[in-house]
């Protein structure tokens, strides 16, 4: 295995506010997917709920793309109503398209690539560490502010706490952004070895590794005195480097040979933190985030005294690499082909594409305004065309002479399952259209 250890500018890491000041500034066509390093300096309006209903012209357009929303449902022993998640009150931006996704927990499923892996990861733990690691997957993502944000000292400030990139149901309750936000209640309930397996949500760009439903795993694991005392080393050297070495056994565990590398990271909750990074697509793909985590969790949760690490994997990402997928949409796929191609159990299978369809691309220009962000963009694009979006891109940017700018957003539909026809794509991107203009309030070109 090819292991590249790498460290990125540190002032970028070390100066986050720099960087997103940085990147406001320069018309950048890249989109950063590091939630928890970003900080805000810039103040999000409160925008009302986006999109949970869509307008279509045909009625036969409508059928194809909506999902059928179950209304009640019961996660880890807990009933929820579709009314108590999505509402049409202005501190709530719950989609129905995101409220379709709760329940369906792909990380359960045992013939399904998610829950393959997870079951691969726990293999692994229970032969390296005895399972002495105690696994939950059923922990509702329903959780409160307090849970997701204040628990792991995320800043007030922060903005992965804005309603540009998390789902709140109200001003104090929250789809979990991250299993990390049950490593409190877990350290109160005793637990010291713990993995927990969830779906998480997040407001995001749309490319083939992102999406607004994914899948994490947590892992933390507490150390006493003694465990780094007989070794002569302080207490986060010791859980540094018993993190990499569990996480590079995993690794080699999951995929044999392949190339990775680390990368210093910032997250409120861990110091030093990490990122681990694998070769995937001619790329560099970001597959885990993890380090030592922040003394203040552990003596407020009735840990004095002692060390620990904790790590959150990204289980599309790890699963796109160890089956061959390509696009992230796949996972949610019901279609016969992609499903009957994994078992439980199987690690090595390479999924075989069915057939590639072609992308269709189209261009829209328009003049933003203050409070307009990409990832309400996105937001609207998967509310009219759900996984018939493939990627929403920034192609150009310019600011006039009245310091006015002006976006242009390539939008590429293609369906992994089907031939787009251009009646229904340019519905589609007619419909879009129509709610940036009304929903955003900016002015198309
Ligand atoms: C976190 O969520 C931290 N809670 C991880 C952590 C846990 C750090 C414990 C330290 C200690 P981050 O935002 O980087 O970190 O997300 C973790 C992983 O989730 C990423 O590495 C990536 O693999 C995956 N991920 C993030 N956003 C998306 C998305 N929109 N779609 C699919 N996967 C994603
Ligand atoms: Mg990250």
């Amino acid at each position: 295995m090819k292991m590249l250890i790498q460290s990125r500018s540190f002032a970028l890491l070390r100066y986050p506010m720099i960087e997103v000041a940085a990147s406001l500034s320069q018309s950048t066509v890249c989109v950063s997917s590091t939630f928890f390093r970003r900080y805000a300096i810039r103040r999000y309006t409160v925008s009302a709920p986006l999109p949970s209903s869509t307008t279509f012209s045909t009625k036969k357009l409508k059928k194809k793309l909506r999902q059928p929303v179950m209304s009640v449902l019961e996660i880890g022993g807990t009933k929820i109503c579709r009314d108590d998640v999505v509402k049409d009150d202005p501190t709530n931006n719950v989609p129905d398209s995101i409220f379709s996704k709760l329940g369906l927990q792909l990380h359960r499923r045992d013939q399904h690539p998610i829950g393959i892996l997870k079951n691969a990861v726990y293999d692994y733990f229970n032969k390296n560490y005895s399972s002495e690691f105690t696994k939950f997957d059923n922990l509702c993502p329903i959780v409160s502010v307090k849970q997701n944000f204040d628990d792991v000292l995320v800043p007030a400030d922060h903005v992965s706490r804005s309603y540009n990139d998390t789902y709140y149901i109200d001003a104090q309750t929250v789809l979990r952004c991250h299993t990390s936000a049950h490593q409190a209640e877990l350290l109160r309930m005793g637990q010291t070895h713990f993995l927990v397996t969830g779906d998480v949500y997040r407001r995001d760009s749309i490319d083939s590794t992102h999406y607004p439903v994914f899948h994490q795993m947590e892992g933390f694991r507490v150390f006493t005195p003694d465990e780094w005392e007989q070794f002569g080393m302080d207490n986060t050297t010791y859980a540094a480097t018993e993190l990499k070495k569990c996480l590079e056994g995993l690794t080699r565990h999951l995929f044999g040979a392949v190339e990775m590398r680390w990368v210093d990271a910032y997250f409120p909750f861990t110091s030093p933190s990490f990122e681990l990074e694998i070769y995937f697509q001619e790329k560099w793909m970001e597959v885990l985030g993890c380090g030592v985590v922040e003394q203040e969790i552990l003596k407020k949760n009735g840990r004095v005294n002692n060390s620990a690490w904790a790590f959150g994997l990204g289980l599309e990402r790890l699963a796109m690499v160890l089956f061959d997928i390509p696009d992230i949409r796949l996972f949610w796929s019901n279609d016969e082909r992609f499903i009957s191609q994994f078992t439980g159990g199987q690690l090595g299978v390479k999924f075989k594409p069915f057939s590639k369809f072609p992308p269709c691309y189209k261009d829209m220009s328009f003049w933003i305004n203050d409070s307009f962000t990409e990832n309400n963009l996105c937001e609207i694009v998967r509310g009219v065309a759900g996984d018939l979006a493939e990627t929403v891109q920034l192609i150009d940017s310019f600011t006039n002479k009245k310091r006015i700018t002006s976006h242009c957003y390539r939008i590429t539909y293609r369906s992994m399952e089907r031939s787009l026809t251009d009646e229904e794509v340019n519905q589609l991107q007619s419909n879009v259209r129509e709610e940036v203009q009304s929903k955003l309030n900016v002015v198309l070109r």
